[in-house]
């Protein structure tokens, strides 16, 4: 048999998805494959369903760095396969890290005895915990954005809901010693830059953060080692937070007493102040104009229906989809099906923790022929709402529109 090193050597670690028996299993034509039509143009047409090693075909961003889309479909699923699960990556030198050799370094000047963890000592030397979370690049759906903003043009997809499991960080932290003046905790992963110019790829979160029960070393996902794409053999989980915190391929974790000035969290990752209605905050990394991205807002989609799909008149069908936020928890979520006039309530489905994604369903019955607007809208126990007007922000992160799928009954 072939090892997959030999494989990626052959074909370039990339595989055409050909023929349309996997399409024909999972959506109602191109469009619904391969996201919205409001992608910038080009972007779809340039779009391929590409199977990287491990993976179903998913729909190809780019290759160097590999950022690679989740099909909305998987989505009628509350937890998102493995090997659908959507990939993102800054860099492009990703080594394939191997179990045995690798270790993770705690240190950093605010911990008193700094520790080095193989995985069978994360595995064994700690409480295990496991815990359904929603991982969402913080530009999900950033291709939908009037007018355009640069960036990797995700459709809806960058985002998956998984059971992860690990050590929870506060223990390991207070294992080494934590003291009292840490104000960040710094992590950083096996991936680097092709040129030694490129900003090595780390990330701080507040020590307040890193100690919340629910933040992660995670070993495993949906019951199962991570994906390499994903982090093996390891990865930060901060459940509530954009996943730009959640480090894959973790090699070294830092407590810092003063604010980390690296490139991705000085520069990038950042939305204007004040513009969106969150709660956590990371203070120690404000200026006047801008603050780190933090918590996802609240939202939702609807996963087995796309534009221009037929219906029949006076049949009830079923409109499903997920719904999710930072944290608070979903509340309620609310199906129009005439353009946005009126409002009822989904029914939602078994509730997996304040982090997962919150299935619901709809049953509408298209009253006559023609054209029919169905909208979903989500709202949280924080008392938060999907916008129906783009928040506007120069990186193009937060898109919750409510969202707006054109049917037609005949
Ligand atoms: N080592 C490493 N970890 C990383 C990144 C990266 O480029 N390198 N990207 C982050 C960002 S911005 C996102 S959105 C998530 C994506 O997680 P996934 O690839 O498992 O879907 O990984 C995060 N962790
Ligand atoms: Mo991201």
């Amino acid at each position: 048999m072939k090892s997959r090193r030999d494989f990626l050597k052959t074909t370039g670690g990339l595989v055409l998805a050909t023929g349309g028996t996997w399409l024909a299993g999972h959506a109602h034509g191109a469009d619904a494959v391969m996201g919205p039509a409001e992608l910038p143009e080009g972007t779809l047409s340039a779009s391929l369903l590409e199977a990287l090693p491990g993976k179903v075909p998913l729909i190809k961003k780019s290759w160097r760095p590999p950022n690679y889309e989740t099909p909305v479909s998987y989505f009628n699923d509350v937890f998102t396969r493995n090997d659908a699960f959507f990939v993102r990556y800054h860099l492009a030198n990703i080594p394939e890290v191997a179990a045995a050799g690798w270790r993770v370094k705690i240190g950093g000047e605010a911990v008193e005895k700094p520790l080095e963890l193989s995985l069978e000592n994360l595995q064994n030397d700690y409480e295990q915990v496991e815990i359904a979370a929603v991982c969402q690049c913080s530009g999900s759906r950033r291709g939908m954005f009037q007018p355009h903003v640069p960036g990797v043009e995700w459709g809806p997809g960058a985002m998956g809901n998984a059971r992860w499991k690990g050590a929870r960080l506060k223990d390991v932290l207070t294992k080494a010693g934590l003291r009292k003046d840490a104000l960040e905790i710094v992590f950083d992963g096996a991936d680097s830059g092709v040129f030694p110019a490129t900003p090595d790829f780390v990330k701080s979160i507040p020590v307040w953060k890193a100690m919340d029960e629910n933040a992660l070393i995670a070993w495993q996902m949906n019951g199962q080692p991570l994906p390499h794409w994903n982090g093996f053999p390891a990865r930060i989980v901060v459940p509530g937070w954009t996943s730009t915190y959640w480090m894959k391929h973790v090699t070294s974790i830092n407590a810092v007493t003063k604010p980390f000035d690296g490139f991705w969290v000085k520069s990038a990752y950042r939305i204007p102040r004040g513009k969106f209605p969150l709660v956590d905050r990371f203070i120690s990394q404000e200026t006047d104009v801008n603050t780190p991205i933090t918590e996802m807002v609240v939202n939702s989609i609807m996963t087995n229906v796309a534009n221009g799909q037929q219906v029949a008149a006076g049949q009830p069908f079923e409109v499903k989809g997920v719904a999710w936020d930072g944290g608070y928890g979903i509340s309620r979520v609310e199906v129009s099906q005439d353009g946005g006039q009126s409002w009822r309530s989904a029914t939602l489905g078994q509730d997996y923790g304040r982090f997962s994604f919150r299935q619901w369903t709809y049953m509408v019955t298209p009253s006559q022929r023609g054209p029919l607007t169905v909208m979903a809208r989500a709202s949280n126990r924080a008392g938060a709402t999907q916008t129906f007007e783009l928040i506007a922000n120069p990186a193009g992160y937060h898109h919750n529109v409510v969202q707006r799928i054109a049917l037609n009954a005949a």
